[in-house]
């Protein structure tokens, strides 16, 4: 087998990316090495239970969530507090699994939650797949989203019934 063959075999090992966009002025796109760089990197080791295989147990490492979008610069008053209550973030993964979190979970006057957005998983860089969403607070695995793709930032609207 030539060396071309075992490439072409392997996993994908590209650059992955994600963009931050919505309303915000300041839309951003992403890639895991760009996070290891511009932010503060902290660590979380965890535990979370799968539905299918019980108990996970991991060390992540990588900037805040918060840290990050703040960067973005959502299209709230940060001076104001029943502002920046009112946004919503929906967090999606290459497979189509998306989740959705409030700006107060990760807001130091409210949950102020240490969600990170992972640049490292174990002894592993996760260059290649993409950051993995951390979400210490949370019992189960759901919301650790891998391989992300986007971050949408809204505003939430009440509506007329
Ligand atoms: N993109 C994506 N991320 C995902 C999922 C998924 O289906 N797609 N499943 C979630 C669920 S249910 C769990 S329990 C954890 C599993 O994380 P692990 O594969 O690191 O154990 O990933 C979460 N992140
Ligand atoms: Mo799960």
């Amino acid at each position: 087998m030539s060396r071309q063959d075992t490439v072409s075999h392997a996993r994908p090992t590209g650059v992955a990316s994600f963009t931050v966009s919505g309303e915000i002025a300041r839309p951003l796109t992403l890639t895991v090495a760009g996070l290891r760089e511009g932010w503060p990197q902290h660590r979380a080791e965890v535990v979370f239970d799968c539905a299918k295989d019980g108990p996970q147990h991991h060390r992540f490492e990588g900037p805040l969530l918060h840290d990050v979008l703040r960067t973005a610069a959502p299209a709230f008053d940060p001076r104001r507090r029943k502002d920046r209550s009112r946004f919503l973030l929906v967090i999606s993964g290459g497979d189509g699994h998306h989740t959705a979190l409030s700006w107060a979970e990760i807001d130091p006057d409210f949950a102020n939650s240490a969600i990170l957005l992972a640049t490292r998983c174990d002894d592993t860089d996760l260059d290649p797949e993409g950051s993995q969403l951390v979400v210490p607070t949370d019992r189960c695995g759901a919301r650790y989203i891998s391989a992300i793709t986007a971050i949408r930032v809204h505003a939430s609207h009440m509506h007329a019934s």
